[in-house]
């Protein structure tokens, strides 16, 4: 059954060209997303009634569905939620400055917008193996740099995420190999401020 959906890129494969490569772009995207989607589907065929959901709700009720199911709407569930945030908080290069309320609070939470960086850049460089870094907002309405491990989603940690980095090594290997920290680097250049703020503004829920 189908039950979740690839969403539509607002942008081409090759849109985010230099930073991110076209063929990443398109096996990332048809390939591994897909994958995620077609993966939650099938662990959900003996719930149903979980499966109307938008995934955000989907991945808070994690705890209320059948155990042997459990880990597998974590991992694919997560999945499918982490590209689809991550596909909408890039944009084409140079298209978006960080601004308004967001741009205020990451320089009263990290002094200035170059320190909010290089600690976001360190968690994802020192992130271990798989996974994620994050900018978040936690229950507290306070902006946290994080990182998590696999597919998992900051959602099921109770957490609010304002823009996400796919740390995996298919996000970048065909283009970096082994150059994590350039890859890091240039995706800043991406980055979809105008995503991130409305993030920013629809709060903690
Ligand atoms: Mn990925």
């Amino acid at each position: 059954m189908t039950f979740y959906t690839l969403p539509k890129l607002t942008y081409s494969y090759d849109g985010l060209e230099p930073y991110i490569d076209a063929k990443t772009m398109e096996i990332h995207y048809l390939k591994h997303h897909a994958a995620y989607v077609d993966k939650l589907n099938i662990a959900l065929e003996k719930v149903p009634n979980f499966t109307t959901k938008p995934i955000e709700e989907l991945l808070q009720e994690v705890g209320s569905l059948p155990s042997d199911i459990r880990q597998a709407v974590i991992n694919h569930g997560g999945g499918h939620a982490n590209h689809s945030f991550f596909w909408q908080i890039m944009t084409l290069p140079g298209e978006a400055q960080l601004r308004d309320e967001l741009a205020l609070a990451i320089e009263k939470e990290f002094d200035n917008f170059t320190d909010f960086q290089n600690q976001f850049n360190q968690k994802a460089v020192n992130h271990f193996g798989s996974g994620w870094a994050w900018l978040s907002l936690d229950q507290n309405q306070k902006l946290i740099i994080h990182s998590t491990a696999n597919q998992n989603s900051p959602i099921i940690s109770g957490l609010k995420p304002i823009i996400g980095l796919d740390l995996w090594e298919h996000a970048y290997y065909l283009k970096y190999q082994n150059r994590r920290a350039e890859y890091i680097e240039n995706w800043w250049s991406v980055v979809n401020w105008n995503q991130a703020n409305k993030n920013f503004k629809n709060g903690y829920h």
